[in-house]
């Protein structure tokens, strides 16, 4: 699928507001895929689609999570984390993406996962860090993004858990054991 088709698609599904984050992560992907020696192509794909679920029914989310057998995990936390799992799924379903690492940024945009490629970095990241964000630490991100795209998964992962901490709200076993693999190794 090319850019343009893909940023269709999105546009005609995702409110505004959404459509103009998406807008964002396409651009800060595709710089730091040139930065650190990612295919551009690919990067902006990626995060074209990434939150192609976002608004997708929950109910339908519910039963695409039980047929496809995701992560049964899932449905026990927050229907906020579905739409990554799922928009990996439309993606491939409905709209032929067949690229593993593309589909894997997509499913993974959202919690991380131990062992993610360079490409799952980058869009967990560009999606932390578009222009759109305003929130506290994301400067910190930001700064580091450029030159350590591992130092930079450290800093959103822990910020994304002390935030999460501080709404009282659980945190998804993929995101604990991403942030772990980023503490235990020397980056
Ligand atoms: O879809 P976006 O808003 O662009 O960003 P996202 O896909 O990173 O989703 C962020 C939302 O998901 C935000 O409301 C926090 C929530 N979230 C992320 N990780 C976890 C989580 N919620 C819970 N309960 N547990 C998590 O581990
Ligand atoms: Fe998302
Ligand atoms: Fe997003």
């Amino acid at each position: 699928m090319k850019l343009e088709e893909a940023k269709e698609i999105v546009k005609d599904i995702l409110p505004e507001k959404r459509y103009i984050h998406t807008l964002g992560v396409i651009d800060t992907a595709i710089k730091l895929a040139n930065t650190h020696d990612e295919n551009a192509d690919k990067a902006a794909l990626a995060a074209a689609l990434h939150d192609m679920a976002k608004f997708h029914d929950k109910q339908e989310m519910k039963e695409i999570i039980l047929s496809r057998h995701l992560n049964p995990e899932l449905l026990n936390f927050h229907h906020e984390l579905w739409h990554a799992p799922v928009g990996a799924v439309l993606a491939e379903e409905q709209h032929g993406v067949a690229d593993e690492d593309i589909l894997n940024a997509i499913r993974y945009h959202t919690t991380g996962r131990p062992g993610m490629s360079k490409l799952e970095k980058i869009i967990y990241i560009a999606d932390y860090i578009e222009p759109g964000r305003t929130f506290s630490g994301v400067e910190n991100v930001r700064e580091t993004a450029g030159q350590n795209l591992d130092q930079a998964m450290k800093i959103a992962l822990k910020q994304s858990i002390l935030f999460l901490i501080s709404k009282s709200q659980p945190v998804f076993p993929d995101t604990l054991a991403t942030y772990n693999e980023y503490m235990q190794k020397e980056k």
